[in-house]
């Protein structure tokens, strides 16, 4: 009896011809079908991979932007804190590189309550003997004192104690009380020597005196796209390191001059079609400011060959920064208030 049942699949697997396995042609089918799979899997992967690249260094960039932006805003509201309102910031314009920009240092002067009792409503400054002029470059200078609230705030001669409001790095701030019309001058801080010398660097000019002039010194914390030989641009505050591959920063300033308690169009500068001119400028009008940088990502997307110039047309900025490095970038804007300038 069994041996009539036996089902039809047995009797073709005990055929001679298929039980000698794979014929050539079924073998370069299999391996072609395997190769084709195996190259869609690989290309999958490394699509995969690079978005993952490019997300990731994206989120960076825009971690390290509102990073920075926390601090410059940190920085603008505090502006003028304690010192002569038309002191609070300066700005280097450019429309073709990067803007330069001061504010006066808040974390240089002692909280109000811990002043001593006759410095408290004083405006803070170092006043500096003689007048020589203001113009882009170094410039020695002989302050009555580089302590300007009693309590020095920084170790500039690195013998662990204090002795200087001012710091080799940080920013300067001039203003003259007896000229407002002259504008704002700002510089970088090269040598501190308590008690009363300092070298600043100049980035601009104190517009011409009038009157016999009173000036004041203010210290600032600078802001600076700096492009280290060899190194990607970086943003630096006081001359160190805040962040790289910051490319850009601009800055936009609203005044109101005419203190009808709204900015008008004209008193609107270093935005587009507008250039800062820091000689022309009372600083004590100043009610806001618009900072703004463009973030790129470290390495380059492959398949972002052709972005050339994209996002980098900010404020009065007018010859783009080649973009055709396939980075990634990134335009954060933040404006700020002022909240201690006061006309
Ligand atoms: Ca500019
Ligand atoms: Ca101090
Ligand atoms: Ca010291
Ligand atoms: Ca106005």
């Amino acid at each position: 009896m069994l041996t009539h049942f036996v089902p039809s699949h047995c009797q073709l697997a005990a055929s001679p011809r298929r039980s000698a396995g794979f014929s050539l042609i079924e073998l370069m089918v299999a391996t072609l079908i395997m190769g084709m799979v195996i190259v869609f899997v690989l290309g999958m992967f490394t699509v995969q991979h690079q978005t993952y690249m490019v997300v990731d260094q994206v989120a960076e960039t825009q971690q390290n932007s509102r990073a920075i932006a926390g601090l410059v805003e940190r920085d603008i509201r505090n502006a003028g804190y304690k010192v002569h309102s038309q002191g609070a910031a300066c700005g280097v314009d450019s429309t073709s590189a990067p803007d330069i920009l001061f504010l006066s240092d808040a974390d240089a002067i002692a909280a109000v309550d811990t002043l001593p009792a006759n410095l408290r409503g004083v405006e803070l400054g170092a006043s500096p003997s003689g007048s020589a002029p203001i113009a882009p470059g170094a410039l020695s200078m002989t302050l009555d004192d580089v302590v300007i609230d009693a309590t020095p705030t920084y170790d500039t001669d690195g013998n662990g104690s204090d002795d200087s409001d001012f710091r080799e790095g940080g920013g300067a701030i001039l203003v003259d009380l007896t000229n407002p019309a002259r504008g704002v001058a700002c510089g970088f801080v090269t040598s501190v020597t308590a008690p009363n010398a300092v070298v600043v660097d100049f980035q601009n000019i104190l517009g011409p005196a009038g009157l016999p002039p009173d000036l004041r010194l203010i210290p600032a914390i600078s802001y600076q796209v700096s492009t280290p030989v060899g190194s990607p641009d970086r943003l630096e505050r006081n001359g160190v390191a805040l962040a790289k591959d910051v490319e850009d920063i601009q800055i936009a300033l609203f005044f109101d001059a005419d203190e009808d308690g709204e900015v008008d169009a004209n008193e609107y500068v270093g935005g587009a079609g507008t250039v800062y001119d820091n000689t022309i400028v009372d600083g004590a009008t100043l009610r806001e400011m618009r900072f703004s940088m463009v973030v790129r990502t470290a390495a380059d997307d492959p398949r972002n060959p052709t972005a050339a110039s994209t996002g980098q047309a900010i404020e009065n900025r007018s010859s783009n920064i080649p973009g055709d490095d396939g980075r990634r970038r990134r335009v954060h804007v933040t404006a700020v208030r002022l909240r201690n300038v006061q006309s």
